[in-house]
């Protein structure tokens, strides 16, 4: 099984992710990887720490001459602004961080709570999914995450080639697809960090060229739609998960939901197999797997919580009421959350590849995909 884990605090030494059961074999591009790295740290909204952080990956273990080795591998991305041992506790819980509860819950300060619930975490999350990109680009799987609304303004996906989508996404310092509302939306963040407040805003992940059969109908803990909601929902700060028409399928009667079943012969070359879809409102997945379709993922993020204008909160030695604590933060991070939610989705789908196709060696996976495509074509 291919999973990871993280660790470390947002000012602490450094932030660790070890990914284990990757297949033996893949020459890994650190650039790549550092690459994404980077455009977690930008979008336009962010605040004073990013100029101070330079993020980059180090690979620790399980590489030797830039070759996976079928053993744990451990990221590493050194924290420029270490200092937790000189920093304060803090006593003004925010609203919305999880600075009331979880100090509460561990019998301890917010400081402990706060260095580790805080998105720093995410930059090793971003490296581990940056790894499993670069395996999906082995079965030409490929993957990008765009926002399409911040603030409440809307900014629809364009319906063009992936290539096309890459281009537009990286000339929008919004990270969305239709750089000409930049100005507008920038304008809006500025004003609202102008009022000491904060945005949110909503990001959409797709995955092209995805076969048949990833994820299973047979267990619930292994759907792929349910792992990938689960991998969603726990990037900070994400309060609602989508896939394909969402919760619009709910409001319209089946016949406008559900996408219907052609055949083309032409293009039974293409992960589809042939089998064409019209529409694809079920977001590339049915029963928790996938059906050939691109897969498409939303997800929902609130405002940061640290306002510069503070919420009405309490002292917690004195239980007066007290305005919450201000630290520096960034005023919208929906961009930044657009790189992640891409790269949570990419390493559950990585997940799901190695569970069809097992993940001893890539040399391995790559027959057993071939095999797979073939019997699934005489089917
Ligand atoms: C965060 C607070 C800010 C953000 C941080 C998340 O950190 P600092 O207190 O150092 O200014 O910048 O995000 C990152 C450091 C990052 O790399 O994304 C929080 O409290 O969640």
């Amino acid at each position: 099984m291919l999973r990871y884990w993280t660790a470390g605090e947002s000012h602490g030494k450094t932030m660790l992710a070890t990914v284990d059961g990757f297949p033996a074999g893949l020459e890994i591009d650190t650039e790549l990887i550092d690459a994404d790295l980077k455009r977690r740290q930008g979008g336009y909204g962010r605040g004073g720490r990013q100029r101070i952080e330079t993020d980059r990956v180090e690979l620790l273990t399980g590489i030797w001459k830039q070759t996976t080795l079928g053993s744990p591998i451990t990221l590493q991305v050194v924290n420029r602004d270490y200092k937790l041992e000189r920093l304060e506790d803090l006593q003004r819980p925010r609203p919305g961080h999880g600075d009331l509860t979880g100090a509460i819950k561990y019998l301890g300060s917010i400081r402990g709570v706060l260095e580790r619930a805080s998105a720093r975490e995410t930059s090793v999350r971003v490296a581990a999914g940056a790894l499993a990109k670069q395996l999906l680009a082995q079965f030409n799987i490929h993957t990008i995450g765009y926002v399409v609304e911040l603030g409440g303004v809307a900014v629809p996906p364009q319906d063009v080639p992936l290539a096309e989508q890459y281009a537009l996404r990286d000339a929008s310092e919004i990270y969305s697809l239709d750089p000409s509302r930049d100005a507008e939306i920038k304008k809006l963040i500025d004003e609202t960090g102008k009022q000491g407040d904060t945005l949110g805003g909503i990001v959409e992940v797709r995955v092209e060229g995805l076969p048949f059969g990833l994820g299973t109908h047979a267990q619930w803990d292994l759907k792929l739609d349910g792992r990938l909601a689960q991998a969603v929902m726990a990037v900070q700060a994400i309060k609602g998960v989508e896939i394909g028409l969402g919760f619009e399928a709910a409001r319209r009667p089946g016949s406008q939901v559900h996408d219907p079943i052609q055949f083309d012969a032409s293009q039974q070359d293409t992960p589809t197999l042939g089998y064409a879809r019209p529409t694809n409102n079920a977001g590339g997945l049915e029963a928790g797997m996938t059906n050939g379709q691109p897969l498409v993922v939303r997800a929902a993020k609130k405002p940061i919580s640290t306002l510069r204008k503070p919420l009405e909160s309490i002292n917690l030695e004195t239980k007066q009421a007290e305005s919450a604590e201000y630290e520096r933060s960034d005023v919208c991070a929906v961009s930044a959350a657009s790189v992640i939610v891409e790269s949570v989705v990419a390493f559950e789908v990585a997940r799901a590849l190695v569970d069809k196709f097992g993940n001893d060696s890539l040399q391995e996976m790559r027959a057993r995909a071939e095999l797979f495509n073939q019997l699934a074509r005489e089917r």
